[in-house]
């Protein structure tokens, strides 16, 4: 072996590609020494990072397990099928596609399995808490399919289901589609499934957001209420990126396999199908359970803590890992909230609340999700100390002080995050 292979197969990145390692080691101290309150984010396993650093990724393969168009493939069969029933089992359904790269390309493979160009599909609005996939007219799925929909009460700020009926049935859309980015509380997939019924309509269910939830009995389950459901890995369920697509339809699983591939997809990641086999997994295990009720707790106290010192919750409160803030009573927008809880190393993302402007830059909420520091961890204690620092900085950021809070809110999330370390090394 010559001198230049030898060191092709053993060098460490740190060795090769000094920007890259210390970009990557950035990252790392990033995620130990912040709080992560993105809730799309969450903290994988080392068996999950494991599995997406494995030389797995090396394997070429399109089909399904049994039935590949390369050879070489009977190991990732392994990971593929564990994945697929593994997610049958944890969701409770009969088919699962575990091959999707991401939530977006899964909602894409619904619409070339059920949709032609130019159908109706009716879904939650995005600044009410939809999602970008779901018929955005930026996205292909607003380009290509007639988009409408349905919105939330403006005095709850909860689904309005008999204003979505009323919509429903004078659009008259193919697909009807719940779930997406923002909404905080339980969605009623009963009374969706009935009346994706009433018109004739398919009712696809995205759970990107909660099928951790889902999963741990924290949230009611979209079957079999729902004709198709689709979610992320990442997010709650605490997997790497990636999607998957679950019904209880036998008639229409060989024709979603052809929409995945070679419908929207080529080759698959062979090595996220082995994480996404481990994370699923871990969330048959029974501490996956009190994961799952943990966050509902820790959202519901950081949501009580903010509202008792005058910052407005959308809706009220939250059933799920999300607490939606209204920042006008706090004379703040979004971008300068985030801003502020970033000085203090706590991540978190502007967003629309509902009826909010379309433009980012005027939005007045910010996205608080409770995942990532559950799995860190943290409980009740903590998300009571947390809110109240987030309190604070956003009080003084509306009084236009907030230099001198950052120092000590810094510090408090300093505390917290060396008490609960990630990836020890
Ligand atoms: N939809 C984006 C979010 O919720 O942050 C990414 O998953």
């Amino acid at each position: 072996m010559s001198d230049a292979t030898r060191e092709y197969f053993t060098a460490s990145v740190h060795e090769t590609d000094p920007l890259i390692a210390g970009a990557l080691d950035s990252e790392r101290k990033r995620q130990q020494d912040q709080i992560e309150l993105i809730a799309s984010e969450n903290i994988v396993s080392r068996a999950v990072l494991d599995a997406l650093g494995h030389e797995m990724t090396n394997k070429t393969l399109e089909g399904y397990p049994g039935n590949r168009f390369h050879g070489g493939g009977e190991f990732v069969d392994i990971a593929e099928q564990a994945a697929i029933d593994r997610a049958k089992e944890l969701f409770g359904c009969d088919y699962a596609n575990v091959q999707p790269h991401s939530g977006t390309q899964a909602n894409l493979a619904v619409f070339f399995l059920l949709l032609k160009p130019g159908d109706k599909v009716l879904s939650l609005d995005l600044a009410a808490g939809g999602h970008l996939s779901h018929g955005m007219k930026g996205n292909l799925s607003g380009r290509w399919f007639e988009s409408h929909n349905y919105n939330v009460d403006p005095e709850t700020e909860v689904i309005d289901y008999d204003e979505m009926e009323r919509i429903a049935e004078r659009v008259r859309p193919t697909l009807l589609i719940t779930g997406g980015s923002a909404y905080p509380r339980t969605l009623d997939f009963e009374r969706m499934g009935s009346i994706a019924k009433k018109i004739g309509a398919w009712f696809l269910v995205d759970m990107a957001h909660i099928a951790g939830l889902v999963a741990g009995g924290a949230h009611p389950s979209p079957f079999p209420h729902a004709d198709i459901v689709t979610c992320t890995t990442t997010k709650t369920l605490r997997g790497p990126r990636g999607g998957l697509i679950l019904t209880n339809n036998e008639a229409w699983f060989k024709k979603l396999q052809a929409a995945v591939f070679p419908g929207v997809q080529g080759s698959l990641h062979s090595q996220v199908l082995a994480a996404k086999a481990v994370c699923l997994g871990e969330a048959l295990r029974p501490d996956f359970k009190a994961y799952a009720a943990q966050i509902i707790a820790n959202a519901r106290t950081l949501a009580e803590t903010l509202t008792s010192r005058g910052v407005r919750i959308v809706s009220g409160g939250t059933d799920t890992h999300i607490v939606l803030v209204d920042l006008t009573s706090k004379n703040l927008i979004g971008k300068q909230a985030e801003n502020v809880l970033a000085r203090a190393n706590i991540t978190t993302n502007k967003n629309p609340i509902p009826n909010d402007s379309p433009r980012p830059p005027e939005w007045v909420g910010i996205r608080l999700g409770v995942a990532a520091a559950t799995t860190r961890g943290m409980k009740e204690p903590e998300f009571r100390i947390l809110g109240s620092v987030i309190a604070d900085l956003l009080e003084a950021e509306g009084a236009g002080n907030s230099d001198s809070v950052v120092e000590g809110a810094r510090a408090k999330v300093a505390e917290l995050t060396k008490a609960f370390p990630i990836y020890a090394r």
